[in-house]
């Protein structure tokens, strides 16, 4: 039999390659250098048993030590950028008040320590880490809290405004809505749509209001949102399904794409809210700040897709209202690819879908691969003699993902680069070290110990060739 012929995908010049990760996953010191509490430190204190093994906040890669040695791992990882978030609460303890001047402190060196090494930032503002004190204002729910996060994202800018060149309002800001107000995985769990959909509007709002702030002052760079888009395939082209479909996508995704890149909701959103009784309260001028302050570049994190179908059973009309009134999840489908650590399905073409929609039907807005991995655990499996673990299964699921976003970009989208998540394993929410994703590995047991993965090694040739051969 002939050999399978190889082919080189090649990626523009000056693609950007690095990771992702987040203040409160990856920092540590979480009690240190006057940093005042957010959600999670909060949670881990009043309920540990929700943490995996009840690992909290304090016990991350220890980024805040550590930084000057993990920047140079970067930058040997063939890393041209990086994508860490401030934490709101190290450089505001309080959330609206006085300024931490030791956090100054701390993100000015690691960013100028970034530039020395040659690692772009790419600062996210806000990565699922309200401050403790703003949380009991109401998180996302209140107008003031909205209010002291443009003070706080004004701040950043005034103090970093000069090492850093690209913003992004948020991560995923419809995770917190749904792990908040819907399905209790972030703090404080609560179970209320009304408030679900005043937490969206305000954290649209409080981007929009961000962007206005970065123009307003003239910063030089771009100013950009993190969106989780998960498509939504129907399982049939049964009308109902489709319909079923729209509405998944309208909720999880187009509820914060379409504000973000376009200015506006979109119209089907609206209506059903408003058929449903749970607009959010808007005051006068909202609206055309969110028209008129829409962001520069998009970054997109994918992970899995969502399969939907139509509802198999009336809701129950007295249950709570919730997005899943209008639609089931097809679980059975056959076949699927699944990574059974995550319980999240593989299905690589799905970036490339994303990729495709954000060409045709959002100007080809200037976008990149902001999050993109897998998780595995006991990875301790996958050692060999030299102590480097054998991650194989991470290299293909990486090509796999590249080999689509390859051929978006050869059909014309605006992708720029693809960082993965994440350069050491890091600490997972709730899940906190259950699944490992990193290129280099962080032995727990072993004074965090970090060692180059097998995958790590491949990031740098694939960063290095810019592409690959497969
Ligand atoms: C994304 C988040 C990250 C990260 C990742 C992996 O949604 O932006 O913070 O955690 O998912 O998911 P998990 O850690 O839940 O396995």
């Amino acid at each position: 039999m002939r050999e399978m012929e190889k082919k080189f995908y090649q990626f523009p010049k000056d693609f950007w390659w690095g990771s992702a990760s987040s203040a409160t996953q990856m920092e540590g010191g979480a009690h240190e250098g006057g940093k005042g509490e957010n959600i999670w430190d909060h949670w881990f204190k009043e309920e540990p048993n929700r943490f995996f093994n009840g690992v909290g906040p304090e016990n991350t890669s220890d980024f805040y030590h550590q930084y000057l040695e993990d920047i140079k791992l970067m930058k040997e990882l063939g890393h041209n950028s990086f994508r860490p978030s401030i934490s709101w609460s190290r450089l505001i303890p309080d959330g609206d008040g006085e300024v931490n001047q030791e956090a100054v402190d701390f993100y000015r060196n690691v960013f100028q320590t970034m530039l020395d090494n040659d690692v772009e930032p790419f600062v996210n503002l806000y990565h699922f880490d309200m401050p403790i004190a703003m949380q009991n204002k109401g998180g996302w729910t209140s107008r003031d809290v909205v209010n002291a996060y443009v003070r706080y994202a004004t701040i950043c800018f005034e103090q970093f405004g000069d090492l850093v060149k690209k913003w992004f309002t948020h991560n995923e800001p419809v995770v917190p809505v749904e792990g908040q107000y819907l399905y209790g995985f972030h703090y404080p769990g609560e179970l209320d749509f009304q408030k679900a959909v005043q937490a969206g509007f305000n954290a649209v709002l409080a981007g929009a209001k961000a962007v206005q702030a970065f123009k307003a002052d003239g910063y030089e760079g771009e100013i950009g949102v993190i969106l989780n888009l998960t498509p939504s395939y129907p399982r049939s082209q049964h009308p109902a399904d489709l319909k079923a479909a729209h509405i998944a996508d309208l909720f999880f995704n187009r509820s914060f794409l379409d504000p973000f890149v376009k200015g506006e909701f979109p119209q089907d959103l609206i209506e059903l809210l408003k058929e449903e009784g749970f607009m959010p309260i808007v005051e006068e001028g909202d609206l055309e700040l969110i028209k008129n302050n829409t962001v520069d570049l998009l970054g997109i994190n994918y992970y899995q897709p969502r399969r939907i179908k139509a509802k198999e059973h009336l809701p129950n009309p007295h249950a709570p209202f919730m997005p899943d009134r209008f639609f089931d999840y097809f679980n059975e489908m056959h076949g699927r690819k699944m990574n059974p650590y995550r319980g999240w399905e593989i299905y690589e073409k799905g970036i490339y879908d994303i990729l495709v929609n954000v060409r045709e039907n959002y100007g080809n807005i200037p976008c990149f691969i902001s999050e993109n991995g897998m998780g595995v655990e006991n990875e301790e499996r996958f050692l060999n003699e030299n102590g480097q673990i054998q991650d194989d299964y991470r290299i293909e699921f990486y090509k796999e993902h590249l080999k689509w976003v390859h051929k978006a970009l050869e059909e014309g989208t605006n992708v720029k680069g693809f960082q993965c998540w994440t350069f050491i394993d890091n600490w997972s929410w709730l899940n906190a070290y259950k699944n490992r994703y990193g290129l280099v590995s962080l032995d727990l047991n072993n004074n965090f110990k970090r060692t180059i993965k097998k995958s790590g090694e491949w990031y740098r040739e694939l960063s290095h060739n810019n592409g690959f051969e497969d």
